[in-house]
């Protein structure tokens, strides 16, 4: 993630088998990809079964695999050079510590869903950098689902995939996510964004072409360190089934923007007022940004991005200095929009440019950042990618 411009490829598939062989003795039996993803509009809305309209990155992990016979999983990692080893049977919840716990979760899901595994060797190489908001954990999770299942012959479809990722990351990392990660990996297409309702789980492809208006869209990676990220992702997910439950809904989803206003009155405090308030209010934004893309009207997408974005930094309060920095100094500089993307509390922010524009935004964020002794950040132009498949 150096140029402003360039697109970091998917890592290559050979030089992950070739890594396999090195590490284990014996070919893989196949190499899948899972992309990591930006999202455009749609923040802390897919727990409320709201919408939400990510992108695939060309940024991926590679996992190269083959079954074992004997019960025992063996995980490697490219960048972390870390063997980790362990029985398929003592998989717990909760147990496994660091990187391994994911992958091994997707194991945990697909035996609980009635996948039987005898056992699995696996390398896993990666460009989506780690800790940033681009999701590598939801990439690795389904990457490993599709070798597990693919290994041991089953060929879940790829919604059932996502569908098993985001049980691995609930129910064995521990980690309260919703479906949207998991979903871009698994379903996103090139050249389109994906736009979809995570109550029905129904989606449509937007399609996505930026250049071809003149228009690009520059991920800043802020380098700010995700604090409290799990406790806090937890605490929102807490504080707005919390809310439905007061206004005896299902899930926030089902408060329209016609009703947010009787809905605030009803709530009992100003946290949950303000929680409420950004879901609502987001949920919209994403459905107006989808009419714009589907009316070619992508520009004015900006202002929805601008807006989402002070949602999250006064109604949501997950967003933290540098990033809210970083936003500033992009509209400062002529971006059309500019927004924190992901989870919050550090991660990426996206801004929509003109296409040529990306260096000297950039180049503004630094400057900013220069002056409040922030670390240098780092910057890219995304293009919607294809999302995860099978390559060897
Ligand atoms: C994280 C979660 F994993 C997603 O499910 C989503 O809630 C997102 O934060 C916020 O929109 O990436």
């Amino acid at each position: 993630m150096t140029a402003t411009t360039g697109v970091t490829a998917a890592p290559s598939a050979s030089a992950c088998a070739d890594a396999f062989r090195d590490a284990y003795g014996r070919e893989p039996e196949g190499v899948w990809i899972a992309p990591g993803r930006i999202n455009l509009i749609g923040e802390h809305t897919d727990y409320n079964d709201g919408f939400v309209l990510p992108i695939a990155l060309p940024h991926a992990l590679a996992a190269a695999g083959a079954r074992r016979a004997d019960g025992v999983v063996r995980l490697r990692s490219r960048q972390s050079g870390e063997e980790f080893s362990a029985r398929v049977a003592d998989l717990v919840p909760e147990s496994v510590p660091g990187w391994a716990a994911y992958p091994t979760g997707a194991l945990w899901a697909l035996a609980g869903a009635g996948v039987r595994i005898d056992g699995l060797d696996l390398m896993v190489d990666s460009t989506i950098p780690s800790g940033t908001g681009l999701s590598s954990s939801a990439a690795l999770t389904c990457a490993t689902v599709l070798a597990a299942a693919h290994t041991h012959g089953a060929d879940p479809a790829p919604a059932r995939v996502a569908a098993l990722a985001q049980r691995a990351e609930n129910g064995f990392v521990g980690m309260p996510c919703g479906i949207m990660d998991q979903s871009a990996s698994m379903l996103a297409t090139a050249g389109h964004a994906l736009f979809m309702d995570t109550r029905s789980l129904e989606t449509e492809q937007v399609p996505f072409d930026l250049a071809a208006r003149g228009l690009a869209l520059l991920v800043v990676d802020t380098r700010a360190p995700h604090r409290h990220v799990d406790g806090a992702y937890a605490e929102r997910r807490r504080s707005c089934e919390e809310a439905a439950r007061v206004l005896g809904v299902p899930a926030l989803r089902d408060v329209t923007a016609e009703g947010l206003a009787a809905a605030l009155d009803a709530l009992p405090d100003d946290v949950s007022r303000h929680r409420v308030r950004h879901v609502v209010t987001e949920n919209a934004r994403v459905l107006e940004t989808v009419g714009l893309l589907r009316a070619g009207d992508v520009r004015r997408a900006g202002a929805l991005f601008t807006a989402s974005h002070a949602s999250m930094r006064d109604d949501y309060e997950i967003t933290v200095p540098e990033v809210d920095t970083a936003v500033d100094a992009l509209l400062a500089a002529g971006a059309h929009g500019a927004r924190m993307t992901g989870g919050g509390f550090g991660g990426c922010v996206i801004a929509l440019v003109a296409d040529g524009a990306q260096e000297s935004c950039l180049a503004a964020v630094r400057a900013a950042y220069r002056e409040r002794g922030f670390a240098e950040p780092a910057g890219f132009t995304a293009v919607p990618a294809e999302g995860a498949r099978r390559v060897r």
